[in-house]
C-alpha cells in the first residue's frame, strides 16, 4: 500500500535511494513532460538550491517505489516566492516559522488515477496539522484553483495572475485545517494516517535554535 514518508536533515540517510530516484523522476516530468526547460540538468536530476538541508519531502512510496512526492521548505529562509517570483505577491509575502512554501508536487504517470495525488494532499493537511505549520504558500499554474477548491483547500490569493513561459500562473495562500484534512480523507475514502514518519523527527521544531542563532 502507498504510503507517505516523511523525509527530512535527521533522517536522510535512510532514504538515499529514494530521493535519488525523486529527483530523476523530478527531471522526467518537469523536465521532459511538462517542458520547464530552465530545470534541465546533464545529470538528468532535478536538483535546485532548495533542495538542501531545510527541505522536507513527502514522498508517496509504494513497495520501495517512488510513485509522488511535495516539497516543502520554510519561508524564513530565502526561497521561490522571496527570490523568484516575489512581483506576483502583490498583498506581501507571507514569511514566518509556521509557513512553509510547497513545490514540486508530481504523481508518476502510471497513478495518475487520482488515488495517489489524494493521498499527497491529504499527507500535507496532516504533516503541516501535526507540526502546527499553519500555512503553505506556493505558485501554481491557475487549473490548481479548482482542484484545490474540490478537496475542500481553503486558498486565497497572494495577488494578480501572471504569464510565466506561457501559462497563466498564481501566487497563493493555503490554510492549514483540519476541515480540509477530514474532506480530502473523506474523498479519498481514506481512514487513518498515511505518513510513515520517525517520532523524533520535528522538522520544524527543531528548525527554531536555528532561527534563533
Ligand atoms: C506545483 C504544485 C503545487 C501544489 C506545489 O480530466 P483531466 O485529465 O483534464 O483532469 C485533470 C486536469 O483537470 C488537472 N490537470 C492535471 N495536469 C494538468 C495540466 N498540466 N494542465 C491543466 N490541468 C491539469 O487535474 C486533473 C487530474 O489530473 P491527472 O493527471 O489525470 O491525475 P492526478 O492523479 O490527479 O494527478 C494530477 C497531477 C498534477 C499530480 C499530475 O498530473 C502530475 O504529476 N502532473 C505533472 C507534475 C505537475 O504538473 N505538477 C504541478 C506543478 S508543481
Amino acid at each position: 500500500m502507498t504510503k507517505i514518508h516523511v523525509i527530512a536533515r535527521q533522517n536522510q540517510h535512510l532514504y538515499k535511494d529514494q530521493l535519488e530516484e525523486y529527483f530523476r523522476l523530478r527531471h522526467e516530468i518537469f523536465v521532459k513532460e511538462r517542458g520547464w526547460r530552465d530545470l534541465h540538468r546533464p545529470d538528468g536530476r532535478e536538483i535546485d538550491v532548495y533542495d538542501n538541508d531545510d527541505a522536507v519531502y513527502l514522498l508517496a512510496i509504494d513497495q520501495d517505489r517512488v510513485v509522488g512526492g511535495q516539497r516543502l521548505y520554510p519561508t524564513v529562509l530565502p526561497h521561490m516566492l522571496s527570490e523568484v517570483f516575489g512581483h506576483m505577491a502583490h498583498r506581501g509575502i507571507p514569511r514566518a516559522d509556521r509557513i512553509f512554501e510547497w513545490t514540486r508536487y508530481f504523481v508518476v504517470r502510471e497513478r495518475r488515477m487520482g488515488r495517489t495525488d489524494c493521498r499527497l494532499l491529504a499527507a500535507v493537511q496532516q504533516f503541516c496539522l501535526e507540526e502546527g505549520i499553519t500555512e503553505l504558500t506556493a505558485v501554481v499554474e491557475m487549473w490548481w484553483l479548482p482542484r484545490w477548491q474540490q478537496v475542500g483547500f481553503k486558498v486565497k490569493p497572494l495577488g494578480l495572475p501572471t504569464m510565466i513561459e506561457g501559462q497563466p500562473c498564481i501566487a497563493a495562500a493555503i490554510t492549514i485545517s483540519r476541515e480540509s484534512l477530514e474532506q480530502v480523507r473523506r474523498l479519498a475514502g481514506l481512514r487513518g494516517s498515511l505518513l510513515v514518519r520517525d517520532s523524533q523527527l520535528s522538522p520544524v521544531l527543531d528548525r527554531v535554535p536555528y532561527v534563533a542563532a
